[in-house]
């Protein structure tokens, strides 16, 4: 029997060996990794299939739309839809979550995801990505009158089932937990399986590499300029040893990168906006992001808490994210705490 795994041997190994997801989140799971390959498709098409530039539309976030971000959601929904394993939806390019309309069976998992991350890149052939979160309703209003609200997604990342991002770069890679470390599955696409590539995938808890866009340098805080400062020093400087930098500004990219060998990406907060928290949004990048680091051993702060034991009080906030290999991390925490002490 060939030794490879698929992703379904894997996700039927984590709902009967492993007794970590159930059958319906198995399901869920292999829907949403379908709809990726069909976006993957689009993707792939570049100029010739009529994907590319804007969609002459804004989405809640106030950005432009790009025609992949109006693809890959509407996959995303209608995918997912019929699926019957789901309440409701919430995407970074809808306004309100989408309930699952009555006319399709119903489900007690809420998802969340950007449909398409980096869509600055995709004009310009560079990786982008798809990035999901799952929670559980959690309130057992299964016979209840008034269908599932916005406040049944307000849970924190603590309490995800299942987080997993598709990167669109050279290979088609997705990256998945479930609770039981960080899976990677490439796409055959020969076969249009997703093959088991990589399991129980550790980032180095020590890095070289630094992951920021450094024009932004003016507006940082004095904790994340500390520690820029530290790395260019280099070896004279207080850190003892040279640092590469690497910004893709397609999130999926870097964290993949991160996933892989390891490194600190950080989007902190900068007074260019100073009543946000930072660009980057809670329940759909960094949460789900945030999860798969810690399963692989990393780290993932706001700069002075886990971003996992962020209350969220609405669905498209946005948070500093600080993540990737773990002593960096700490180290860029640390600092905040104690210019938070000193002040
Ligand atoms: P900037 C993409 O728009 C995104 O949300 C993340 O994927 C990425 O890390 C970040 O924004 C890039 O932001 O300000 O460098 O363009």
């Amino acid at each position: 029997m060939s030794n490879s795994i698929s992703l379904t041997r894997y996700l039927v190994e984590q709902q009967r060996t492993k007794g970590r997801i159930t059958p319906e989140l198995r399901l869920l799971l292999e829907v949403v990794a379908r709809a990726c390959k069909r976006i993957s498709i689009s993707v792939n098409k570049g100029a010739l299939g009529d994907i590319l530039g804007s969609a002459d539309s804004e989405n809640v976030q106030g950005e432009v739309q790009k025609k992949l971000d109006v693809i890959a959601n509407e996959v995303l929904i209608e995918a997912n839809e019929w699926g019957g394993h789901l309440a409701a939806m919430a995407s970074e390019e809808m306004d309100t979550i989408y309930v699952v309309p009555n006319r399709f069976p119903q489900g007690e998992y809420l998802l969340m995801f950007d449909p398409l991350d980096g869509s600055s890149n995709i004009d310009v052939n560079v990786s982008i990505g798809t990035i999901f979160s799952v929670l559980k309703k959690q309130n057992d209003r299964t016979d209840a009158i008034e269908p599932v609200s916005e406040q049944d997604f307000l849970q924190p990342g603590n309490q995800q089932v299942a987080a997993g991002y598709c990167v669109y770069g050279p290979q088609t890679t997705l990256v998945l937990t479930v609770g039981d470390g960080v899976a990677m599955f490439t796409l055959d696409r020969e076969q249009g399986s997703w093959m088991l590539t990589a399991d129980q995938v550790r980032i180095p808890e020590d890095t070289k590499e630094f992951a920021i866009n450094m024009s932004n340098m003016r507006h940082w805080d004095a904790p994340v300029r500390r520690y820029i400062d530290e790395c260019l020093a280099g070896k004279e400087g207080p850190r003892g040893k040279d640092f590469n930098m690497r910004w893709i500004a397609s999130m999926v990219a870097d964290v993949h990168r991160i996933m892989t060998r390891g490194g600190v990406f950080m989007y902190p907060w900068d007074k260019r906006e100073p009543d946000k928290p930072g660009k980057l949004r809670l329940m759909y990048e960094a949460n789900p992001m945030g999860w798969l680091v810690e399963q692989a051993g990393g780290a993932a702060t706001n700069g002075r808490q886990r971003i996992l034991d962020v209350e969220p009080t609405k669905l498209h906030q946005r948070v500093s994210v600080i993540l990737g290999s773990r002593n960096e991390v700490e180290r860029v925490t640390q600092y905040h705490l104690e210019a938070d002490s000193a002040a």
